[in-house]
């Protein structure tokens, strides 16, 4: 009988790299997989679940469910894990310590709130991006909800003949109005901020290009709940729709945000009140148990954790609202800035991105001379995205890359991947790798950042630029 030596999971930490070896963690077992990282028929992305454990990835990769993998796995086993290694018990004077949990892989741009991206490669394997990576941006503490106690507090219109609030339990929701599905991308107003930091620093979370992500929404068309409220489109004096989220800080201030009026009630727009994502009930960090969907407009108006609805003559007075999510002038720095003078961000500006490969990384062409690029394109109001030219030599010449996406009769609420499998010249060593999308308003992207770089480092949808070594 072979006994294994017991690991903790910080032990297994530290084995993340082929110089120290590469451990992972399989059903409270240890294997070192150095040797096998090379043999994957999956690639090197088995790297990402260097040091922790395969359950999260599996989980997301369903080849790997068959007995055959398994099999192959225990020919890396080198120990177990210490049956005493317990998760710390939760910290309950921490306003955070409610927080659900999330999956490994995700890139933690701030731990407290919770704000995090998935590895960009991951993130174009699949038109619907999978719950536990889409990305997540939270202000505040995920507040904890009962949903047999939830009410959506809807406020009545001004000198309406009922006096009261209409109040919605989830059950009323999903059963009083008609449910609807909508595919929406989702976009942070800082996706890409980083790229402005490095021009000159900004104030804000440093995203890289992964603040975007896809998802089905499923829910109640926010203008039937209105109209149950006794709204109609011709009411005057209202023109905009304020949430509020059941979010706060140790203050009580709650996480607000509000749209137009006109854009809440027009058929078109396809504004969701969602208990659903991806056919599931809303998780924890995106809502549950109900949230607002603005379709093509910048996420910080989709409002989480909804708690009131308020119709009215005056935009919501949040912070969000008033003084961030505002684009300025490159001129403009904290002494001068006055938020006053500048539209809160609604619609969103053309945007593309390259995913794989990844800045900085070695590419090695197949037997053909080809490399594989891939990446995303989208645009904010419904506009859908028409075109993506890549460029490998810096922008002198360009490709047309292959879309994929979703068909659709009105608006276009989602993004498209793209792909281009290219041929890279012999002598070719260094590439400079360029993406810019059109979408169908002929909308372009400006070719570099430093023009519209603003002193928070939203809206950067600049073209986007990566360099890559050639392996020959
Ligand atoms: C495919 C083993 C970790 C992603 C496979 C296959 C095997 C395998 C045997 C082929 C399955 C088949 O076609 O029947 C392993 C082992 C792992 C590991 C032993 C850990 C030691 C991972 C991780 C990821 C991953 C961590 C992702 C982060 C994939 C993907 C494929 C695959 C995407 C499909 C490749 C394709 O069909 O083209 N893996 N895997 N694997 N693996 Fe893994
Ligand atoms: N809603 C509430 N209540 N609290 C928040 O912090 N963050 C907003 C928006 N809705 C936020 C919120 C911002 S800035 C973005 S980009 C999106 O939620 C992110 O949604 P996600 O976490 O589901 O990706
Ligand atoms: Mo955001």
């Amino acid at each position: 009988l072979h006994l294994f030596p017991q690991y903790t999971r910080d032990d297994v930490k530290k084995h993340k790299s082929p110089s120290d070896r590469i451990w992972v963690t399989y059903a409270g077992e240890v294997f070192d997989i150095t040797d096998f990282v090379d043999l994957h028929p999956g690639g090197n992305r088995i790297l990402l679940a260097a040091g922790g454990a395969l359950e999260p990835f599996w989980a997301l990769y369903g080849v790997h469910k068959s007995e055959h993998v398994i099999e192959l796995l225990q020919e890396y086993k080198v120990g177990v894990l210490s049956p005493d290694d317990k998760e710390p018990p939760r910290d309950l004077s921490d306003p955070y310590s409610g927080d659900p949990s999330r999956h490994p892989v995700l890139k933690i741009n701030s731990q407290k709130p919770f704000n995090a991206e998935p590895p960009p490669e991951m993130l174009t394997e699949n038109f619907i991006t999978p719950n536990v990576l889409f990305f997540k941006r939270n202000h505040l503490p995920v507040p904890n909800i009962n949903p047999d106690k939830y009410e959506l507090v809807v406020e009545r219109p001004p000198g309406a003949k009922w006096a009261k609030p209409l109040k919605l339990s989830l059950k009323d929701l999903k059963t009083k109005f008609p449910r609807h599905e909508v595919t929406v991308t989702l976009q942070c107003a800082g996706n890409r901020r980083s790229e402005m930091n490095a021009i000159k620093p900004v104030k804000g979370l440093d995203w890289g290009a992964a603040a975007i992500s896809t998802a089905h929404w499923g829910g109640v068309w926010l203008r039937d709940v209105l109209s149950d409220a006794g709204y109609s489109e011709d009411l005057p004096n209202v023109r905009h729709v304020q949430f509020e989220g059941l979010d706060q800080d140790i203050t009580g201030t709650k996480y607000g945000a509000s749209i137009s009026f006109k854009r809440a009630m027009s058929k078109d727009c396809e504004v969701l009140l969602a208990y659903e994502m991806n056919g599931e009930e809303l998780p924890k960090d995106h809502g549950f148990p109900l949230r607002v969907i603005v379709p093509g407009v910048v996420g910080a108006r989709n409002v989480k954790w909804l708690g009131r609805i308020i119709v009215s003559e005056e935009e919501s007075s949040s912070h969000w609202q008033q003084n961030d999510y505002k684009g300025f002038s490159p001129s403009v720095d904290w002494d001068t800035v006055d938020f006053s003078t500048s539209p809160a961000i609604q619609d969103l500006p053309v945007q593309s991105a390259i995913t794989e490969p990844r800045p900085g990384a070695t590419i090695t062409p197949d037997h053909d001379g080809k490399v594989t690029i891939k990446g995303y394109a989208w645009s904010g109001g419904g506009r859908e995205i028409v075109r993506v030219d890549v460029s490998l030599d810096g922008g002198k010449t360009w490709k047309v890359a292959d879309l994929t996406g979703e068909e659709t009769k009105g608006p276009t609420w989602a993004w498209k991947l793209w792909k281009l499998e290219a041929t890279i010249p012999d002598e070719q060593k260094e590439l400079t790798i360029i993406c810019k999308a059109v979408d169908s308003s002929y909308n372009v992207q400006p070719d570099t950042v430093a023009p519209i770089w603003n002193l928070r480092g939203v809206l950067n949808n600049a073209w986007h630029h990566i360099s890559v070594t050639v392996d020959k």
